[in-house]
């Protein structure tokens, strides 16, 4: 390994290590936890471990088409790169709310 490519690693090592995933279950048409608190570069990874139901995880604020539904078993991730408080809802059931909040 040359001396560049093992800079190169370290930086992409420091890198990934910086930024934390966060998991958000949803389980019996909830998001559990509703609220969670991050750091900017953190990414939420929303885990559906429901039996049968499918969700979404809509930022109506952040994008107008509704993402993709999700099925038990799959995942849905988003990465905050900005700071704020990020509400969102679950298309098919918009009783089902939760908020991101991002801290420099
Ligand atoms: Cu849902």
């Amino acid at each position: 390994m040359t001396r560049v490519m093992l800079f190169i690693s370290l930086i992409i090592i420091s890198w990934t290590c910086s930024s934390k995933e966060v998991v958000v279950e949803i389980y019996k048409k909830k998001f559990i936890p509703a609220e969670i608190t991050i750091a900017q570069g953190d990414t939420v990874i929303w885990k559906n471990i429901e039996k049968r139901q499918y969700h979404s995880v809509w930022f109506k604020q952040l994008q107008k088409e509704e993402p993709d539904y999700f099925f038990p078993d799959e995942t849905y991730q988003r990465t905050f790169n900005d700071v704020g408080t990020f509400p969102y809802i679950c298309g098919p059931h918009p009783k089902m709310t939760g908020v991101v909040t991002v801290k420099p």
